[in-house]
């Protein structure tokens, strides 16, 4: 063992050198990619490219202890050797903190369905914050180290060993006049480009962090975006449904966390003349609702929570609808019926329960959520919600529900989700 690490500590500075190669390649991966994946513009663009770079992301990341734990072996004789420089040890801290921040975060989102929503909903914080604060300080650490910055530093730092004054007298008062290359502009110069990168990061990505950071103490608060998005609601459908009481009251309190738009189209928008709600398939009765049909069906009222297998969770939602067994008996499902399909308006997504599945009582064909109607963004007017899943099974913008034999395979799971999407611990 000891052996061992005499040959891993041979050759450090060269190891070292290479060491931060790497580390830096794969934290550019892990940024590109993490970003790609937190972007809610590329999920229709990357499909089943998505599920891929999901795993390429988990893949990097879990390779990324590899550099790390490398380092630790190394880090000893790197420590003494900062000594004298507070500010690079201060900076290998910061690093290692963040790695090991992003690693442990990470490998608890990879689980997320060991660990169960509440810890995903933690890692998951704790992951996106170390990026905000994380990346930028890297972005800033790289590019302020590139060489074209690096060898003025070096000048300035060390001018007694450049080749033009060395073996020279030192006349006392001639140094001062050595135009560009004298250490004080240098220095000057090189604040000035470190100063321009900082101010430059600060105004990019700065604005988006703020808007993070508003949304995550807001769900903390209790309030959340749904208003926003409900005054821009794209959709025109009149009347508005009148709440239940125990909607109106809103029995859960108030939703806790905001939800993250997800689509994988453009948001689509519905009016009395382009929205209909059709139960077909192997039923006894078929039906083909307008808006005002639907409303006139009597509604329920739940509270119950949301999560997405990417780490985030609403809870509390106080949704009003149809509960599902209600409208399939309602249909009258036929023997050799086996699987309920959903359809979503939007032309593309669909998903499925088992006909044992969508008897489960809590789940509803929503059209309220707060006591308000649902906005576009979010699914609405009418969206599934299966509490009990995690919810790329509740499909938005629901207007088709099939009753079919054998099975269908929906959106994300022929991309690789799994078909299994039931909620672990809770
Ligand atoms: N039509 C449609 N329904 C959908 C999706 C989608 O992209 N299109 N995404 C699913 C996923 S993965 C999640 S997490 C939730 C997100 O709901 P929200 O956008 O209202 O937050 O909707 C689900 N239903
Ligand atoms: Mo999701």
């Amino acid at each position: 063992m000891k052996g061992m690490l005499e040959r891993l500590r041979k050759d450090y500075g060269r190891k070292l050198v290479a060491l931060h190669a790497w580390n830096g390649w794969i934290v550019v991966i892990l940024a590109l990619t993490g970003l790609l994946l937190v972007g809610g513009f590329w999920r229709g663009l990357l499909g089943e490219g998505r599920v891929w770079l999901k795993w390429l992301h988990i893949a990097v990341g879990i390779a990324s202890i590899l550099p790390v734990v490398y380092y630790l072996v190394l880090a000893g004789k790197h420590w003494k050797q900062l000594r004298q420089k507070p500010w690079q040890r201060f900076n290998v801290i910061v690093v290692l903190g963040l790695l090991l921040g992003w690693f442990g975060s990470g490998v608890l989102l990879w689980q997320f369905k060991a660990v169960g929503p509440r810890v995903s909903n933690a890692a998951l914080t704790v992951h996106d914050l170390l990026t905000w604060i994380g990346l930028p300080y890297i972005i800033y650490h790289s590019l302020t180290r590139t060489k074209w910055l690096k060898e003025p530093a070096r000048r300035s730092i060390k001018p007694e060993v450049r080749p033009a004054a060395a073996g020279k007298e030192e006349k006392p008062g001639a140094k001062q006049h050595q135009g560009p290359s004298s250490p004080q502009p240098v220095y000057t110069r090189r604040a000035f480009i470190r100063g321009a990168i900082g101010v430059g990061l600060a105004v990019t990505v700065g604005p988006t962090f703020l808007k993070w950071l508003g949304s995550s103490l807001g769900s903390i608060g209790g309030t959340n975006t749904v208003d926003r998005l409900l005054e821009e609601n794209a959709n025109r459908l009149v009347p508005n449904p009148v709440p239940q009481p125990a909607s109106a009251q809103v029995v859960g309190g108030g939703a806790q966390g905001h939800f993250r738009v997800y689509t994988v189209t453009d948001i689509p928008s519905f009016s009395n003349e382009n929205w209909s709600f059709t139960i077909d398939g192997l039923v006894n009765n078929k039906f083909k609702w307008g808006w005002e049909d639907f409303l006139k069906q009597e509604r329920t009222v739940q509270v119950s929570d949301f999560h997405c297998v990417t780490g985030w969770s609403v809870y509390k939602n106080t949704w009003e609808g149809i509960p599902l067994r209600v409208l399939l008996k309602k249909a009258g499902v036929k023997p050799g019926a086996q699987t309920v399909k959903f359809y979503s308006g939007d032309g593309v997504y669909t998903d499925t329960l088992t006909l044992e599945q969508a008897d489960m009582e809590d789940v509803m064909v929503a059209v309220m959520h707060d006591g308000k109607p649902i906005p576009s963004d979010l699914g609405g007017p009418v969206r599934l919600i299966v509490p009990k899943m995690y919810a790329y099974k509740s499909v938005k913008w629901l207007t088709r529900i099939e009753l079919i034999e054998g099975e269908h395979v929906g959106y994300w799971e022929q991309r690789g989700y799994s078909n299994d999407a039931w909620v672990g611990l809770s």
